[in-house]
C-alpha cells in the first residue's frame, strides 16, 4: 500500500467534507503542518489577526459551506480560540480544530518549554476543549487514521467542533493512504419507529382544524430546506419562522405568515400560532432571544418536533433522522388531501415611505435598508440593537441569515465575515454590526482586505452599548466605549475600500445606490445614530431582560 504523512491524511479528509480553506495562526508548534497545508493542492491557508477570530471566521465558513477548520498553536493561540469554538457548540455549527503541540518527546519528558503552565501538564488545555467539543483526539502514528476518521465523522454528523492534537513529530510521520472516502451517510433509522412516529404525528394532525409550521435554526445546521419545501408544497400548511431560523425558507414564500416571537411576533403571527391546534416544527431551538424571552405559549402536547437526529410527537422522542421523519410525515400527510385551497393569509411587511431629509433612526433604518438588499445575499446581524432590527426586516429570496443568537459573543460577526466571504465570495455579503461590538475584532477587516473581499458593512456608530442602556446604565460610564474614527479606520489595514459616514435618511439612501459603482471594493458605511436609540422591538423585551436578571430588589 502507498503511504502518505499524517498530516496530509488528515488535509484529505478535510477536503473529502468540503474544506478548501483553513484559518488560523502559525506558531512554532505548528509550522511543519502548515507547510503541509501550502503544498496541498486544493487547500488555501488564511491566516487571521488573531485565534478568536480564526474561531469566529471558520464558525461563518462552515455555516455557508458546511464544515470549517483552523489551525493554532499550544496552549496560547488554542485557548485564545476558545470562546470561539465554544459559540459552534453551542449553535451547532461544526468545525474542525486542529491544534500544533510540542513534540512526543518533549511532552514525555515533562520538559519546561514554552506555552506550557509550567508545571509538566501538557493535556490541561486538551482538557478543557472536552467540555465544548463533542469528539477529541490526540494523533499518534498508531492511531491517527481512525481516530482522524472518527472526529471528522462525528464533526459531520453531530454538526458540533471537535478538536485534534497534532505533536511535531506526528505530522509527517507515514500511514497507509486511504482506502476508501469517509462514510458520511446519518445512519438510517429504524424503520418501526418511523413508522410509529408517522402515525401518531397523523393523529395530532387528523384532528386539526389549524395546522402551522414554525422553522427554526436545526432545518439549516442540518440539510432541511429540499425537504421542508416539498412539504409545504404537499401539504399547502402555511409556516412562520423564529428568529433564528428567518429566511431558511424565502419570506415571499406564498405560505409565509411571518416571524413567531412569542409576544413580540410580527403583527398577527401570535395568534396564528398559538391558535393552531397542531404544530409542525422544524429544527426548534427555544433560547429565551428566540422565543420573545419565554412568551411563547406553545402546547406540547400539539407539537410535532423535527430535528436533525431526533423527533418527537407530545411527549414521545423517537431516534428518527430528519432525513427519514420529512419525507414519511409529507407522504402520510397528502393522503389526507389537506384543505390546500383554504386561504393564507400570506404575511406582508411595513413599507416605509421615502427616505427624508432627517437624521436616521433605528425605527426607519431597518425598513429603509432592506429595499437595498439583494437575493442571494448573506446576511450577518451582530448582537446588539443590530440583532434585534433585523428580526423583523424582511430579507430577500436565497438569503443566508447569520447571527449567534444563543452564544451571543460580541465581536463574532467580523470573524464570521471574514468566514462567509472566503467560503462563498461570488454573493453579497452585508453585516450589520454596532461600534461597541466592533471593537472587540475589528482588526479582521485587515484580512477581508488583503484577500480582496468586497463585503458591506454597515457599522452603527451610537457611541456605545445601546442593547445595555437600554437593560441598565443608561448613562453609566459602562457602557461608553472611545469614539472611533471610523470612516477614516479601514484605510489603515488596506486600499481596497469605499469608506463612507452617513447621518440623514437621504444620504443612507444615496450610499446604497453609489455602492454599485464601488462593486469590486469592500463598503464600508458608518451610520451615526443617537444613543438612546433602539428598535421597539428591544426596548419592549429589554424590559423583560432586566426583571429576569433581578439586580434590582423591587423588581422581585
Ligand atoms: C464577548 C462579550 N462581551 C460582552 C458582552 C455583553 N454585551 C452584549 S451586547 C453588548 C454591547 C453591544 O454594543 P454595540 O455593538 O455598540 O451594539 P448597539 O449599541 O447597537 O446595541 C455587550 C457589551 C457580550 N455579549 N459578549
Ligand atoms: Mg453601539
Amino acid at each position: 500500500v502507498s503511504k502518505i504523512t499524517i498530516g496530509d491524511y488528515l488535509l484529505i479528509r478535510l477536503k473529502e467534507l468540503g474544506v478548501r480553506h483553513i484559518f488560523g495562526v502559525a506558531g512554532d508548534y505548528n509550522l511543519g503542518f502548515l507547510d503541509q497545508i501550502l503544498s496541498q493542492v486544493g487547500l488555501q491557508w488564511i491566516g487571521t489577526c488573531n485565534e478568536l477570530n480564526a474561531a469566529y471566521a471558520s464558525d461563518g465558513y462552515a455555516r455557508i459551506r458546511g464544515i470549517g477548520a483552523l489551525v493554532t498553536t499550544f496552549g496560547v493561540g488554542e485557548l485564545s480560540a476558545i470562546n470561539g469554538i465554544a459559540g459552534s457548540y453551542a449553535e451547532n455549527i461544526p468545525v474542525v480544530h486542529i491544534v500544533g503541540v510540542p513534540s512526543t518527546l518533549t511532552q514525555k519528558h515533562k520538559m519546561l518549554v514554552h506555552h506550557t503552565l509550567g508545571d509538566g501538564r501538557f493535556n490541561v488545555f486538551a482538557e478543557m476543549y472536552q467540555k465544548i467539543t463533542v469528539a477529541q483526539a490526540y494523533l499518534t502514528q498508531l492511531n491517527a487514521a481512525q481516530e482522524i476518521d472518527h472526529a471528522l465523522t462525528a464533526c459531520w454528523l453531530y454538526k458540533k467542533p471537535v478538536y485534534l492534537s497534532v505533536p511535531t513529530d506526528i505530522s509527517y510521520m507515514r500511514i497507509d493512504k486511504p482506502k476508501k472516502p469517509l462514510y458520511l451517510t446519518y445512519k438510517p433509522s429504524n424503520q418501526k419507529d418511523v413508522n410509529q412516529f408517522v402515525e401518531q404525528a397523523y393523529r395530532l394532525f387528523e384532528h386539526a382544524t389549524h395546522t402551522v409550521a414554525l422553522v427554526d435554526c436545526g432545518a439549516q445546521r442540518y440539510p432541511m430546506k429540499p425537504l421542508i419545501l416539498n412539504f409545504l408544497k404537499q401539504t399547502g400548511i402555511p409556516f412562520a419562522n423564529r428568529g433564528m431560523g428567518k429566511a431558511i425558507i424565502n419570506e415571499s414564500h406564498p405560505q409565509f405568515i411571518g416571524n413567531y416571537n412569542g409576544d413580540f411576533s410580527m403583527a398577527g403571527v401570535q395568534d396564528k400560532v398559538e391558535g393552531a391546534d397542531c404544530i409542525i416544527g422544524f429544527g426548534l431551538m427555544p433560547s429565551d432571544l428566540n422565543t420573545g424571552i419565554f412568551t411563547e405559549k406553545l402546547k406540547t402536547d400539539l407539537t410535532i418536533e423535527i430535528h436533525g437526529d431526533s423527533v418527537q410527537v407530545q411527549q414521545f422522542v423517537y431516534p428518527v433522522m430528519f432525513c427519514d421523519a420529512i419525507p414519511a410525515l409529507t407522504q402520510r400527510f397528502v393522503e389526507q388531501q389537506y384543505t390546500k385551497n383554504r386561504k393564507i393569509h400570506q404575511f406582508s411587511f411595513r413599507q416605509t415611505d421615502k427616505p427624508q431629509d432627517r437624521l436616521i433612526n433605528q425605527q426607519r433604518f431597518w425598513p429603509q435598508i432592506s429595499a437595498y438588499l439583494e437575493n442571494n445575499s448573506i446576511i450577518i446581524a451582530e448582537s446588539g440593537t443590530s440583532l434585534f432590527g433585523a428580526m423583523h426586516m424582511q430579507l430577500p429570496d436565497e438569503t443566508s441569515y447569520i447571527t449567534q443568537t444563543l452564544w451571543g459573543s460580541i465581536g463574532y460577526t467580523v470573524g464570521a465575515l471574514l468566514g462567509v466571504c472566503v467560503a462563498d465570495p461570488d454573493r453579497p455579503a452585508v453585516l450589520f454590526v454596532g461600534d461597541g461590538s466592533f471593537q472587540l475584532t475589528a482588526q479582521e477587516i485587515s484580512t477581508i482586505l488583503r484577500h480582496q473581499l468586497t463585503p458591506t458593512i454597515f457599522l452603527l456608530d451610537n457611541s456605545g452599548y445601546t442593547i445595555e442602556r437600554v437593560i441598565h446604565g443608561a448613562t453609566m460610564s459602562y457602557n461608553d466605549v472611545q469614539r472611533w474614527n471610523y470612516k477614516e479606520l479601514p484605510r489603515i489595514f488596506g486600499n481596497n475600500v469605499w469608506s463612507v459616514q452617513v447621518k440623514t435618511e437621504k444620504e443612507l439612501a444615496r450610499v446604497c445606490i453609489e455602492r454599485h459603482q464601488h462593486k469590486n471594493k469592500m463598503a464600508f458605511i458608518t451610520v451615526t445614530m443617537d444613543k438612546m436609540d433602539a428598535p421597539e422591538l428591544l426596548l419592549k423585551m429589554a424590559k423583560l431582560m432586566a426583571q429576569r436578571n433581578q439586580y434590582n430588589p423591587t423588581h422581585l
